[in-house]
Protein backbone atom coordinates (compact mmCIF):
# COMPACT_ATOMS: atom_id res chain seq x y z
CA UNK A 1 0.00 0.00 0.00
CA UNK A 2 1.30 3.21 -1.10
CA UNK A 3 1.25 6.16 1.81
CA UNK A 4 -0.44 9.21 0.85
CA UNK A 5 1.61 12.64 0.94
CA UNK A 6 0.78 15.98 2.97
CA UNK A 7 1.12 18.69 0.10
CA UNK A 8 2.46 21.85 1.87
CA UNK A 9 1.40 24.92 -1.04
CA UNK A 10 2.79 28.07 -0.94
CA UNK A 11 1.24 31.10 -2.78
CA UNK A 12 2.81 34.43 -4.17
CA UNK A 13 5.87 36.34 -2.83
CA UNK A 14 6.85 33.80 -0.36
CA UNK A 15 9.49 32.85 -2.96
CA UNK A 16 11.72 35.99 -1.35
CA UNK A 17 11.07 35.11 2.57
CA UNK A 18 14.33 35.09 3.82
CA UNK A 19 15.37 38.03 1.68
CA UNK A 20 13.18 40.98 1.76
CA UNK A 21 11.33 42.55 5.38
CA UNK A 22 12.80 40.16 7.81
CA UNK A 23 11.30 42.15 10.17
CA UNK A 24 7.84 41.29 9.19
CA UNK A 25 8.56 37.35 8.00
CA UNK A 26 12.14 36.54 9.72
CA UNK A 27 15.48 35.30 7.83
CA UNK A 28 14.22 32.00 7.32
CA UNK A 29 14.01 31.41 3.68
CA UNK A 30 11.31 28.72 2.11
CA UNK A 31 13.83 26.19 1.26
CA UNK A 32 14.88 26.34 5.21
CA UNK A 33 10.99 25.74 5.98
CA UNK A 34 10.99 22.99 3.01
CA UNK A 35 13.99 21.44 4.94
CA UNK A 36 11.99 21.76 8.50
CA UNK A 37 8.96 20.17 6.77
CA UNK A 38 10.52 17.14 5.03
CA UNK A 39 12.33 16.65 8.57
CA UNK A 40 9.08 16.81 10.98
CA UNK A 41 6.91 14.70 8.13
CA UNK A 42 6.37 11.12 8.79
CA UNK A 43 5.38 10.17 5.62
CA UNK A 44 5.97 11.64 1.71
CA UNK A 45 5.59 15.31 1.59
CA UNK A 46 5.48 17.67 -1.75
CA UNK A 47 6.01 21.25 -1.29
CA UNK A 48 5.24 23.66 -3.36
CA UNK A 49 5.21 27.44 -4.01
CA UNK A 50 3.68 29.53 -6.97
CA UNK A 51 2.47 33.27 -7.71
CA UNK A 52 -0.66 32.20 -9.21
CA UNK A 53 -3.61 31.97 -8.16
CA UNK A 54 -5.28 29.29 -10.77
CA UNK A 55 -2.18 27.13 -10.35
CA UNK A 56 -2.98 26.80 -5.97
CA UNK A 57 -6.58 25.77 -7.54
CA UNK A 58 -4.92 23.02 -9.42
CA UNK A 59 -2.70 21.73 -7.24
CA UNK A 60 -5.68 21.60 -4.38
CA UNK A 61 -7.58 19.21 -7.18
CA UNK A 62 -4.34 17.09 -7.76
CA UNK A 63 -3.82 16.56 -4.13
CA UNK A 64 -7.76 15.28 -4.07
CA UNK A 65 -7.41 13.18 -6.97
CA UNK A 66 -3.83 11.53 -5.33
CA UNK A 67 -6.13 11.03 -2.11
CA UNK A 68 -3.35 13.25 -0.14
CA UNK A 69 -3.81 13.08 3.72
CA UNK A 70 -4.14 16.54 3.97
CA UNK A 71 -3.11 20.02 2.26
CA UNK A 72 -1.26 22.97 4.23
CA UNK A 73 -1.72 26.32 2.33
CA UNK A 74 0.14 29.55 3.03
CA UNK A 75 -2.08 31.28 0.38
CA UNK A 76 -0.12 34.48 0.90
CA UNK A 77 -2.35 37.45 -0.15
CA UNK A 78 -4.66 35.45 -2.20
CA UNK A 79 -5.83 34.37 1.12
CA UNK A 80 -7.95 37.39 1.30
CA UNK A 81 -9.23 37.62 -1.79
CA UNK A 82 -9.07 34.97 -3.42
CA UNK A 83 -13.31 32.65 -3.59
CA UNK A 84 -12.11 30.54 -6.16
CA UNK A 85 -9.63 29.07 -3.36
CA UNK A 86 -12.53 29.25 -1.21
CA UNK A 87 -14.65 26.82 -3.93
CA UNK A 88 -11.59 24.57 -4.04
CA UNK A 89 -10.78 23.72 -0.64
CA UNK A 90 -14.87 23.36 0.02
CA UNK A 91 -14.98 20.97 -3.61
CA UNK A 92 -12.48 18.64 -2.16
CA UNK A 93 -12.80 15.56 0.00
CA UNK A 94 -9.09 16.29 1.81
CA UNK A 95 -8.80 18.21 4.77
CA UNK A 96 -6.94 21.64 4.70
CA UNK A 97 -5.20 23.57 7.09
CA UNK A 98 -4.48 27.14 6.67
CA UNK A 99 -1.05 28.10 8.23
CA UNK A 100 0.66 31.79 8.28
CA UNK A 101 4.17 33.10 9.65
CA UNK A 102 2.64 35.95 10.52
CA UNK A 103 -0.96 37.06 12.60
CA UNK A 104 -2.61 38.60 9.78
CA UNK A 105 -5.42 39.47 12.52
CA UNK A 106 -3.19 41.92 13.87
CA UNK A 107 -1.93 43.36 10.98
CA UNK A 108 -3.71 45.92 8.89
CA UNK A 109 -7.76 45.12 8.56
CA UNK A 110 -7.61 44.53 5.10
CA UNK A 111 -5.55 40.89 6.03
CA UNK A 112 -8.45 40.61 8.76
CA UNK A 113 -10.78 38.67 5.99
CA UNK A 114 -9.52 35.13 4.96
CA UNK A 115 -11.55 33.35 2.46
CA UNK A 116 -8.86 30.22 3.31
CA UNK A 117 -10.10 30.10 6.81
CA UNK A 118 -13.91 29.87 5.76
CA UNK A 119 -13.61 26.59 4.33
CA UNK A 120 -9.97 25.04 6.28
CA UNK A 121 -10.01 22.40 8.89
CA UNK A 122 -7.58 24.69 11.10
CA UNK A 123 -5.58 27.91 10.92
CA UNK A 124 -2.27 28.19 12.33
CA UNK A 125 -0.86 31.70 12.30
CA UNK A 126 1.63 33.76 13.96
CA UNK A 127 4.26 31.18 14.71
CA UNK A 128 7.00 31.97 12.18
CA UNK A 129 8.23 29.35 10.17
CA UNK A 130 7.34 27.05 13.23
CA UNK A 131 4.21 26.92 12.30
CA UNK A 132 4.39 25.05 8.93
CA UNK A 133 5.37 22.43 11.68
CA UNK A 134 2.31 23.20 14.34
CA UNK A 135 0.52 22.50 11.03
CA UNK A 136 1.79 19.44 9.48
CA UNK A 137 1.26 17.76 13.59
CA UNK A 138 -2.40 19.09 13.52
CA UNK A 139 -2.99 17.55 10.07
CA UNK A 140 -1.60 14.00 11.51
CA UNK A 141 -4.48 14.68 14.67
CA UNK A 142 -7.08 14.95 11.86
CA UNK A 143 -5.87 11.50 10.21
CA UNK A 144 -6.35 9.89 13.83
CA UNK A 145 -9.81 11.56 14.31
CA UNK A 146 -8.34 13.62 17.56
O1 LIG B 1 1.91 35.77 7.29
C1 LIG B 1 1.79 35.12 6.24
O2 LIG B 1 2.27 34.01 6.09
C2 LIG B 1 1.07 35.76 5.05
O3 LIG B 1 0.35 34.73 4.37
C3 LIG B 1 2.13 36.33 4.15
C4 LIG B 1 1.57 37.07 2.95
C5 LIG B 1 0.55 38.12 3.40
O4 LIG B 1 -0.04 38.74 2.27
C6 LIG B 1 -0.53 37.51 4.27
O5 LIG B 1 -1.39 38.54 4.71
C7 LIG B 1 0.07 36.82 5.49
C8 LIG B 1 2.67 37.79 2.21
C9 LIG B 1 3.72 36.86 1.69
C10 LIG B 1 4.77 37.70 1.08
O6 LIG B 1 5.99 37.29 1.61
C11 LIG B 1 7.01 38.15 1.51
C12 LIG B 1 8.20 37.68 1.98
C13 LIG B 1 9.29 38.50 1.95
C14 LIG B 1 9.20 39.77 1.42
C15 LIG B 1 8.00 40.23 0.94
C16 LIG B 1 6.90 39.41 0.99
Amino acid sequence: MTTKAVHVLNGPNLDLLGVREPEIYGTTTLADIEVMCRDAAKGPLVFRQTNHEGMLVDWMHEANAEGAKAVLINAGAYTHTSIALLDAIRAIRTPVIEVHLSDPSTRETFRHLSYVGMAAKKTVQGLGAKGYIVALDAAAQLENGE
